[in-house]
């Protein structure tokens, strides 16, 4: 417990914490006052990283009263609070959010502005801290911001990572990896506490001894360990005044070198523990939705995950506190399974370190945890060794027998001796014997859930149905959800100025009001505002595009975009194939030009570093539009755009100008999908599989709204069942047919069939995501959005309508899910 100074007598000792005035003069005051005495440049001599930095610096200041009040408080009241546990935050720059939360946009623009200083200039200062992969990072960032708006008591647990989510660059075509060392110029967001570092140990072995009374303890000799150092991040509520913490933890070793080999002269070996220690947070794992087992990971999973609960036991709770009463105090949400081994973790605390009963310490456990599963990929469920597990924490492989062992007699109990159900139900899978970290975390969770209705659905039904039958009601759903803060008000103020003007203020907290704008939609003089929003939105892009790529946009052009990871189960290599027929079309002569829609294509993704074939397909992607985009006879009507290292940041400029939203993955494989919702709240219009959440979007647009193509997932199972060949579907569909042929050719790759060779027998021999199968139907309902976007009036309505009713994607509504279904953690007001 920190100690606290005994015996302050001043009276500004004894007074709570001021914010600066929120005037133009007070914030001026202020940021000159953090450019001289923080910065210690004058401003006539600061550099734009200076001025960034007093700039940030000062809105800390602004947040810093409610920041310090809402700790007091928590640690007060000792209310239910949430723990989430996230190896991913994908934040975002921090200064528009943060500005937007505290009121405060205005009065530093007009501050900056009487300072002679640009804002613009130091917002693109900014490195965003990309410290996730996609979706599943991007979630947890959206889900803290909720928490905070809504007076949930949270903190969220995570990872400084050094180098974040790789900067993506093009050579020649083909995408090469860069360091992201967001932190160069160093981050002005975060508060390191290096007196607050907790020990994480690691290794070593375990030993058994017996007292008179024949009890049995074990002990864990480790053999070696690390220091975690937590810095702090300010979570603020928007306009409510509440700051909650998100918790990043960073590896430090505890001697930084060893002087006596330094002394010898073996520069190198005197510093190796430190390099070995400080590896663990130096960098994110690239992989999305295909976790590879290194020890490394793993190191990073448990330290992050032990430094929180230690945190969170040691320093949260009241000193008094009686750890069977945890399950009325916390609750810690397992995003995925990276942080699962906390549940081993967790209970090596309570018997080992805090002598509680093995019983008594399980059924504690399994009221403080939940998990959410993000996949339905079978090579997403991560997995550990054994023997690797064993060798990094034996202690914690003991517990995960334990566990599993009880389990198992529990199952016995109730379906007998049924010994394939035992199998296919063991934590420890065999051949090689290995940790499956999901069934772990199910037995462990109070509650499991899916991330949109199909994907729970199918959760329950096909990955884990022995569970379901086993622990009824145990699995939930709660929908996805994003944050209007960030992906409406932030990244498209036109629309949302338009909303306030219509609905009044509010909609931003209690999204469902956009309903409202369902009569509007009807309205044409509205209809011709929205419309220009749009078109605004089209041309901010474009000169986003042109500064940061040097593209050109026609901003008459329907823009039609796919933006996410790349991975072979999204078929990007769909989009790739309905560009090829297009443009095949014409050059062949069998489409006139000048009767095609005029559209952009603009791609974004980020192939994982190792993914062969993804890395591919980015290569196809950028070969085709360069063809493309050169071939005169287009005359300009087809346009593919990759802007390389797609981020939080672009996704802001390309989401609000986009005319159609690409949601095609093959059905039952994507778990939700976020950046569908980010679309159809800033009036994309989708073309979307019956997959993830666009199910849910489609009910709620209506059929008119959305354009829907494919298999179902029922369809998909059964086209398995009777064996898929790709192959037929391309005998059978000449456009297909031409459009592989073309790319086969060497069209696309100057001639050289070898290039793309891979790609195209992929697609005729294995197509395990079915793309061929799915093709006609994209094909066909693409002809129907060039129709359709040929009444601009009508496409505008049905995008208002996107709009209107997609409210109930707000992560607000994710969270109220989450409190009601599974955390039972009322705000506090
Ligand atoms: C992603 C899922 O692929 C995506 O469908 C979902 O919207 C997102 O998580 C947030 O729930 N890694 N990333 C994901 O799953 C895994 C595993």
């Amino acid at each position: 417990q920190e100690s606290t100074p005994a015996a302050a007598s001043h009276p500004l000792a004894l007074a709570p914490v001021a914010a600066p005035p929120a005037s133009v003069d007070g914030f001026v005051r202020e940021f000159l006052r953090n450019l001289n005495f923080e910065r210690g440049v004058a401003l006539s001599s600061s550099a734009p990283n200076d001025r960034y930095m007093a700039l940030a610096y000062t809105v800390r200041d602004y947040l810093m009263a409610r920041w310090l009040e809402d700790q007091a408080r928590q640690r007060e009241l000792q209310a239910k609070g949430v723990c989430y546990l996230s190896a991913e935050y994908l934040l975002g720059r921090q200064l528009d959010n943060n500005l937007l939360a505290a009121r405060l946009t205005e009065v530093a623009t007009e501050a900056m502005v009487a300072c002679g200083i640009d804002i613009d200039e130091l917002r693109q200062q900014e490195v965003e801290p990309g410290l996730g992969n996609g979706g599943l990072g991007r979630l947890a960032a959206c889900f803290i911001d909720s928490l905070a708006t809504m007076s949930v008591p949270s903190i969220g647990y995570g990872i400084r990572y050094e180098y974040g989510i790789f900067r993506q660059t093009f050579v020649d075509g083909q995408q090469v990896e860069q360091p992201d060392a967001w932190l160069t110029l160093g981050s002005p967001w975060e508060f390191p506490h290096p007196e607050a570092a907790q020990k994480i140990f690691f290794g070593g072995h375990t030993e058994k001894t017996t007292d008179e009374q024949g009890v049995e303890t074990t002990t864990w000799v480790p053999g070696w360990h690390v220091l975690a150092v937590p810095y702090n991040y300010m979570v603020p509520g928007y306009h409510n005044g509440r700051v909650n913490t998100l918790r990043l933890w960073r590896a430090v070793a505890s001697n930084a070198f060893d002087l006596r080999i330094f002394n010898s002269g073996d520069y190198e070996e005197a510093v190796r523990a430190q390099t070995f220690a400080e590896n663990i947070s130096k960098v994110l794992y690239p992989e999305d939705s295909t976790p590879q087992g290194k020890e490394l990971r793993l190191q990073q999973q448990y330290f992050f995950v032990a430094a929180s609960i230690a945190d969170f036991l040691d320093h949260q709770l009241s000193a008094d506190f009686d750890l069977e009463n945890l399950p009325e105090r916390v609750i810690f949400q397992l995003n995925d399974t990276h942080p699962v081994i906390a549940v081993p973790e967790f209970m090596r605390v309570l018997v080992d370190e805090r002598g509680m009963e093995w019983d008594a310490a399980w059924a504690i456990t399994q009221k403080c945890f939940a998990y959410t599963c993000h996949t339905l990929l079978p090579e997403a469920l991560e997995v550990w060794p054994v023997d690797l597990l064993g060798r990094l924490l034996p202690r914690h492989l003991e517990i995960i027998y334990r566990i599993n062992e009880e389990f198992l007699l529990e199952v016995r109990e109730r379906f007998g001796d049924d010994e394939l159900r035992i199998r296919n139900m063991s934590i420890i899978s065999e051949n090689p014997r290995s940790v499956r970290m999901a069934y772990l975390a199910t037995v462990a969770g109070a509650k499991v859930n899916g991330v949109a209705e199909l994907h729970s659905q199918l959760l329950r039904e096909k990955v884990l149905p022995d569970f379901d039958e086993f622990y009824p009601g145990k699995f939930t759903n709660v929908t996805n959800g994003v944050t209007p803060r960030r992906f409406v008000r932030l990244a498209n103020p036109g629309l949302a100025g338009l909303i306030t003007e219509a609905l009044g203020a509010g909609w931003t907290v209690d999204l469902e009001r956009l309903r409202g704008l369902e009569a509007f939609a009807e309205d044409p003089e509205f209809r011709v505002k929205f419309a220009e929003v749009k078109r605004a939105n089209k041309r901010i892009l474009s000169d986003v595009l042109r500064e940061r790529d040097g593209f050109v946009l026609n901003e008459d052009h329907l823009l039609d975009v796919m933006v996410k990871r790349l991975h072979e189960y999204k078929r990007q290599m769909l989009k790739l194939l309905h560009i090829v027929t297009e443009y095949e079309g014409i050059v062949s002569g069998r489409v006139e030009a000048s009767s095609v829609q005029p559209r952009t294509f603009i791609f974004g993704a980020k192939a994982a570093p190792g993914y062969a074939m993804a890395k591919r397909i980015i290569h196809l992607i950028n070969a085709v539009g360069s063809v493309v985009n050169d071939d005169p006879r287009v005359e300009g009507r087809l346009k593919v755009l990759f802007p390389p290292n797609y981020n939080v940041t672009l996704a802001e400029r390309v989401i609000p100008a986009a005319d159609l939203s690409e949601q095609i993955s093959l059905a039952g494989k994507e778990a939700s999908g976020t950046g569908n919702m980010k679309f159809a709240l800033n009036g994309a219009l989708t073309i979307g599989t019956d997959d993830g959440a666009n199910v849910e979007i489609r009910e709620l647009v209506g059929d008119d709204n959305f354009f829907l193509f494919g298999m179902t997932e029922p369809e998909v199972e059964a086209l398995w069942a009777k064996g898929y060949k790709p192959a037929e579907f391309y005998q059978a569909d000449s456009g297909l047919r031409r459009a592989i042929d073309l790319i086969a050719s060497g069209a696309f790759s100057d001639g050289d069939r070898s290039v793309f060779e891979p790609v195209v027998s992929n697609l005729l021999y294995d197509d395990r995501f079915m793309v061929l199968a799915d093709y006609s139907s994209y094909i066909a309902e693409q002809a129907k959005v060039d129709a359709a976007y040929g009444d601009q009036d009508a496409w505008t309505r049905a995008s208002i309508l996107n709009v209107a009713r997609t409210g109930f994607f707000s992560s607000d509504r994710s969270i109220r899910d989450y409190i009601d279904r599974i955390w039972h953690t009322p705000p506090i007001l």
